[in-house]
């Protein structure tokens, strides 16, 4: 399976083609809009969120509510073309000569600007040098297609039982550090309902953490950084519940799940490290303290008492709930200017402020679940085929009889 997202932040709208899902999935348009709104949850986004609202409308792919197997093409307005005052249907005009739209001539750091400009060769475009095609593409504003593609696959996982959640644990300086005082809370929410029962608790959060109290000292930090003209980034969950062990392979580098899992959080824009279970801390923590030890229960499936392999070993999946953690950049437009260079004049000169979120840390968590079902997706029909779901699904349930999965 596989997609496609076009569109610019800025352009009158973002487009998406999903291809290869099974006939007979049910998706509504109404379920993409459910993940399309999670996408704005959370405390410290900006302007734009008053804008936009982000109905999907599906063009093709769909019948009475599932998919036909053909390709699914979905269209979301971006209302800001239209809204905002800054005369959009100029200056992202598909036609014309673009004389008298004003360049872009400030690269700003951390942002894809100027590598971008270098690249594509806009450091010298035809009226001079102008970033912003490289801003209005790499914008994660492209993140809301993706959330609409990623979650008709979503919605096959959740037809098969497959679940999949988050949750922030960290923004800037406020952080959930120690596991012990949340991963209690977290796996009573897995165990009653899913890691939709830990997204759905999450969601209640104007952070999207477990903790009240954490939830408050955050929202106190972000105004903070707010009131200082500066962003915040951050570190969030996510976890996939109902996964059969099977899923990826260890033959060949590029069908390890572990490596897809840490390609899903990373193709997401601001995103600088993914880890897999334990990541990082098995880098430091002695082999008896990291290895789920395997145990046989009465009806002979093989058990893990622990889950520091985030339910992947040697690049397969082992039945153990997949845990994935991304951390996120702060957002690098800053109303504190930052030192740049004007690509016009040469001259150093510090960046502008444009409308922007102070951060967004909630929101690329809700677009990792989207991302993260992908690949998971991606790797169940790799698995188990089917031009229809409902193949897929028997050749499921038969694997499932056969590890003893409730
Ligand atoms: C973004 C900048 C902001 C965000 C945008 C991503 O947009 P603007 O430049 O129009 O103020 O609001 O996020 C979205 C529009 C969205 O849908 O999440 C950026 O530069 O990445």
């Amino acid at each position: 399976i596989r997609y496609l997202t076009a569109g610019e932040s800025h352009g009158p709208a973002l487009v998406g083609i999903v291809e290869g899902m099974p006939a007979g999935v049910p998706v509504t348009a109404a379920d993409l809009d459910e993940h399309l709104s999670r996408r704005w949850l959370g405390f410290g986004r900006g302007g734009r969120a008053k804008i936009e609202r982000d109905k999907v409308s599906v063009l093709s792919g769909l019948r009475f509510s599932h998919t036909m197997g053909s390709p699914i093409a979905l269209h979301l307005a971006n209302a800001a073309f239209e809204k905002d005052r800054a005369g959009w249907p100029e200056v992202m005009a598909a036609g014309g000569t673009g004389e008298g739209v004003d360049g872009i001539t400030m690269p700003r750091p951390g942002h894809a600007d100027l590598a971008g400009a270098q690249k594509y060769g806009f450091d010298r475009a035809p009226h001079g040098p102008d970033v912003r095609p490289v801003i209005d593409r790499s914008s994660a504003r492209e993140t809301a297609m993706r959330v609409a593609c990623c979650s008709v696959a979503r919605q096959m996982l959740r037809a098969l039982g497959i679940e999949v959640g988050s949750h922030v644990l960290r923004i800037g300086e406020v952080g959930m550090d120690d596991p012990g005082l949340w991963r209690e809370g977290r796996d009573a929410l897995l165990a009653s309902g899913g890691a939709r029962a830990l997204y759905e608790a999450a969601d209640a959060s104007e952070t999207r953490m477990l903790d009240a109290d954490l939830t408050e000292r955050t929202i106190a930090h972000i105004k903070e950084a707010k009131a200082a003209g500066d962003t915040l980034g951050g570190v969030y969950e996510v976890i996939v519940t109902g996964v059969p062990p099977g899923l990826g392979s260890y033959v060949h580098w590029d069908r390890r799940l572990d490596g897809r899992l840490a390609q899903a959080i990373l193709s997401i824009q601001a995103q600088k490290a993914a880890e897999v279970g334990d990541g990082w801390a098995a880098g430091r923590t002695p082999g008896s303290e990291v290895h789920d030890p395997i145990s046989r229960d009465a009806r002979g499936a093989y058990r893990r008492e622990s889950n520091h392999a985030g339910g992947v070993e040697g690049g397969v999946s082992n039945g153990m709930p997949i845990v994935v953690r991304g951390a996120m950049k702060p957002i690098p437009t800053l109303i504190r200017p930052l030192a740049s260079v004007d690509l016009e004049t040469g001259e150093a000169q510090p960046t502008r402020y444009e409308r922007s979120d102070v951060t967004s840390v909630p929101a690329a968590s809700t677009v990792a679940e989207a991302t993260v079902a992908w690949t998971i997706a991606e790797a169940l029909v790799e698995r188990y085929g089917g031009d229809t779901f409902e193949d897929l699904r028997q050749r499921l349930d038969a694997d499932r009889e056969r590890f003893g999965m409730e």
